[in-house]
């Protein structure tokens, strides 16, 4: 499907790669001012959280080098990952994503340009061995970095201290994953995934307003879409343009809700007539998954299905059909369609109908009938529950006791804008003020991917060491203070 379109889609998101903006940057502290000896570790730091190319500008003193540099270099996005080691990883995704080298300089004086990009504040550099005829200087340690935001468009926010500490570590959060496209995190997993995208399209609306990006990332999902149509969870750029072979229920389908986002704050036609028959095509494709008796969705147990949290045992089946209602709904706002109308309210009904505990104003999901946070808080997102049961919604879930709880910062977004939804608007204030405001406490320049106040080591990786902290679907605290959603009567 859609075949002899993709050509023609790539070349436009490829025609809008951007041009990055280049920044040289030196650490604020760190440099020794001594000479430095074997066994000897300086940590540098940047002041802020960067992206970018790394290089170290090495002399000796003392006798002429007999022996080579050895050092050891890790790459820290936050204080907490100074001390943390990969002794004992015992993680499920790959520990090659922890940005640490170890490397030879054989011939001093030397500028050494590291070979990845990272993202970081702080270099932590160990001297694994040289020999005792000679001390390692640091003449300078500088970085090139880059993001494609351009930080003079998003105005300054006038509020207290708090909400511009909260918004300032947002901004950063979201300018350093915009690169050569809106990375989900330039540590890990540096890739295009369609979640985040909506969330970072979201926040770029009211911040950087760099609409080309969001472009070039609507057409880079439209042109890697496989056979059937059907768009990827994720995507590579890099060698060459590639959709990941990894689908999720729920992340295809938001490619509708961002096309809405992108064309209601540009206007853009072109795109909408180019773009909205796959994005139609993508609320075809979920029909399948449908019981056509019951309209329930079918539960499925092959993990990540459905992603909606990293909640382990997160039953996804409700959310599935909340998210589908609520995609088929952004559908409708740019295509009158009768048919997907009914669609949408036989779905809610049967929702209501199958899922819905009246006695306890809660929504279960599965054959275990399970309640979780992200069933109440999509039930109201979709408009499956509305008024006051809404309210009654939020409410029993906050005294439900063995309730599945909340992972992510990307889950929180959606409870925030839920409390939103049903006016809570006060209480939306104090989650953003409680949860990002948390890791602000917390020494954050920018947002993490897992923040679990109880739980420092939250990691559903296996492990914190490969967690990124500055992660896309964490930036929409500014979305939040700047779009006028947290007022009384918007
Ligand atoms: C992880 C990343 C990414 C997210 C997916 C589902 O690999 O954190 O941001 O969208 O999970």
């Amino acid at each position: 499907m859609f075949e002899e379109k993709k050509t023609e889609w790539l070349r436009i998101a490829e025609s809008l790669k951007p041009t990055l903006h280049r920044e040289t940057v030196r650490p604020i502290s760190g440099i020794p001012d001594h000479a430095l000896m074997e066994n000897e570790s300086i940590i540098l730091d940047f002041g802020n959280h960067f992206v970018g190319h790394f290089t170290l500008k090495l002399s000796s003193q003392g006798s002429h080098p007999d022996a080579p540099v050895w050092l050891a270099v890790k790459f820290c996005e936050n204080a907490l990952e100074l001390n943390e080691t990969l002794d004992g990883y015992a993680g499920w995704i790959s520990k090659s994503w922890v940005q640490q080298e170890q490397v030879h300089i054989d011939v001093l004086p030397a500028v050494f340009p590291f070979p990845r990009r990272y993202a970081f504040r702080y270099v932590k550099i160990d001297i694994l061995a040289l020999s005792s005829k000679y001390q390692l200087v640091i003449e300078d340690a500088s970085a090139e970095v880059t993001t494609s935001a351009d930080d003079s468009v998003p105005v300054p926010l006038i509020s207290d201290e708090k909400d511009i500490a909260i918004d300032r570590a947002a901004l950063r959060t979201l300018r350093n994953c915009m690169q050569d496209f809106f990375e989900d995190g330039p540590k890990r997993d540096r890739r295009l995934w369609l979640g985040d995208l909506r969330l970072q399209a979201l926040t770029n609306s009211v911040t950087f307003q760099n609409y080309d990006l969001v472009k070039r990332c609507l057409y880079l999902f439209a042109a890697t879409a496989d056979k059937e149509g059907r768009i990827a969870a994720c995507l590579f750029t890099e060698p060459k343009v590639e959709a990941d072979d990894t689908f999720m229920f729920d992340y295809s389908l938001f490619f509708i809700p961002t096309l809405l986002q992108y064309i209601q704050a540009t206007g853009d036609q072109a795109a909408k007539n180019d773009l909205l028959p796959i994005a139609l095509h993508q609320l075809v494709l979920a029909d399948a998954q449908f019981d056509p008796e019951t309209q329930l969705i079918r539960d499925n147990d092959k993990l990540g299905w459905c992603f909606v949290d990293w909640a382990l045992p997160l039953n996804k089946q409700f959310c599935a059909q909340a998210i589908w209602i609520y995609c088929a709904q952004a559908a409708l706002q740019m295509k009158a369609d009768p048919l997907l109308k009914e669609k949408i309210l036989h779905r809610k009904e049967a929702a209501r109908k199958y899922w819905y505990d009246r006695e306890r104003y809660l929504f279960v999901s599965g054959v275990k009938r399970q309640i979780s946070w992200a069933s109440q808080v999509w039930a109201v997102l979709a408009g499956i529950v509305e008024g006051p049961d809404a309210v009654a919604c939020l409410d029993a879930a906050a005294d439900c006791p063995d309730i599945v709880p909340m992972v992510t910062p990307y889950m929180m977004h959606h409870y925030a804008e839920a409390l939103c939804r049903v006016s809570r608007k006060t209480q939306a204030r104090q989650v953003i003020r409680d949860y990002w405001g948390g890791m602000v406490e917390n020494g954050a320049d920018t947002y993490w991917e897992l923040y679990n106040p109880e739980n420092p080591d939250e990691s559903p990786y296996g492990s914190p060491v490969v967690n990124s902290f500055c992660h896309a679907w964490s930036c929409t605290p500014a979305w939040f203070l700047r779009s006028g959603i947290l007022e009384e009567n918007a």
